[in-house]
């Protein structure tokens, strides 16, 4: 069965790539973090005995045939990049369990109807380009153009970043696979909420992924003198930015389900003595229930233009990515509610309100998810942490599930 002392170490020595003072890690797309996070992982794909390639996106897979090489692959996956100062189990869990299942089945020479494979995605985090998820839109051939002219706060695109690592943007095609390419995805995460540790559960069945909406919002007023500026004469965009920043927080929680962070903010000029005069916010809003999600956008937007008219301030609204939800497979949820039942776990499925890459595959295949219990449900935070023992329950619970997929024909 799978090597948790193994998973752990790995786990451990992934971790140190992109180590930061502040004790998290940073490991955004394209850099040399990233590049060196990648290599290590191709080496533990090696000592599984994996047939690795890197494709035209940068995903990097692992692969191992089964009885018949034209079937459909299982497919494991996750990713290895992070947010700016991230956790150690965010992505790296995934990948790393899946690498685990398959060195597992090959020192006990399991033989497979399938082919069964881990990937390493680019850039699931969106963290450098306020995109995310490129290496699995490039999977299902939805990468466009436009997406890769986004670009970084230092004005790099995701085109010219690509560049720099040696990848031919122009190429990102080739990425692409069909939909009988691939059997099911399955990936492993961990939960980044409180759900499982509330019910004392190492481990959990995701039934579906929250859709987000990124939008950035751009204020226009007016920089003006702080001192010799009369309060009701100014058109302060950061004071109307705040205003809607509480409207934001009220209208998302006013649903009930709904979420919504404005986790970035930029006031220029920027000086102690100026009243700002444009200020640009990030607005990250999601609900696993598509129409109450736009309704609350629908509602944000109406008062912010509100309060934008009644401040004389000008209002503009970029949309940088919008999702849909994404139901997991009820098939593949029955799959891990077996592997559960065998294991001695309670079975328990909730919704991720986190983004995965799934929610792009689920395009391809059918797609399923196991969480793993995260302490005080904390992530995207240095102080996010599992155990070794839930990592290696995990593991088991995503072993016999592949095993059980990878064997039908
Ligand atoms: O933003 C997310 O939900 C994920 O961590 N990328
Ligand atoms: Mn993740
Ligand atoms: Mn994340």
């Amino acid at each position: 069965m799978v090597d948790g002392g193994r998973l752990w170490k790995r786990l451990s020595e992934l971790a140190e790539i992109g180590r930061r003072e502040e004790g998290g890690v940073a490991r955004l797309s394209f850099t040399q973090e990233e590049r060196a996070a990648k290599d290590l992982v191709a080496s533990y794909m090696g000592e599984a005995n994996l047939a690795v390639r890197e494709d035209a996106a940068g995903n990097l897979y692992g692969r191992r045939e089964g009885r018949d090489p034209e079937a459909p692959a299982v497919l494991m996956g996750s990713h290895v990049d992070s947010v700016l100062n991230g956790g150690d189990f965010d992505g790296p869990l995934g990948v790393l369990g899946g690498i685990e299942v398959l060195q597992t089945m090959d020192e006990e020479g399991v033989e497979t109807e399938r082919p069964v494979e881990v990937v390493a995605f680019t850039d699931e985090e969106g963290a450098r380009f306020s995109l995310g998820m490129i290496g699995s839109r490039a999977l299902t051939g939805t990468l466009s153009p436009e997406d890769l002219r986004h670009e970084d706060r230092d004005g790099v695109s995701i085109e010219r970043a690509m560049r720099d690592a040696g990848l031919d943007p122009g190429k990102v095609g080739e990425a692409a696979r069909s939909a009988d390419a691939l059997a099911a995805y399955l990936e492993m995460h961990i939960e980044q909420g409180k759900v499982l540790e509330g019910e004392d559960l190492p481990v959990g069945v995701v039934t579906g992924i929250a859709g987000p909406v990124w939008l950035r919002l751009l204020f226009s007023g007016e920089a003006g003198h702080a001192g010799t500026t009369p309060m009701g004469a100014r058109r302060d965009a950061l004071a109307a930015a705040a205003e809607v920043i509480g409207i934001v927080e009220s209208e998302a929680a006013s649903t009930g389900s709904t979420v919504g962070t404005v986790g970035q903010i930029e006031a220029r000029p920027g000086g102690i003595n100026i009243i700002p005069g444009r200020v640009e916010l990030s607005l990250d809003l999601r609900d696993i229930d598509e129409a109450v999600r736009d309704r609350a956008e629908g509602r944000i937007r109406e008062l912010a233009g509100e309060v934008c008219g009644r401040r004389g301030i000008g209002l503009e609204f970029e949309e940088l990515q919008r999702l849909p939800p994404a139901p997991c497979s009820g098939e593949i949820g029955e799959a891990i509610v077996a592997a559960c039942e065998r294991e001695g776990i309670r079975p328990y499925p909730l919704p991720s309100g986190a983004g995965h890459d799934g929610m792009h595959v689920a395009g391809l295949c059918p797609m399923g998810m196991i969480f793993v219990r995260s302490k005080d449900g904390i992530s995207h935070n240095p102080k996010e942490w599992s155990s070794r023992e839930d990592c290696e329950a995990g593991c088991k619970i995503l072993y016999l599930t592949v095993l059980d997929l990878a064997k039908r024909s």
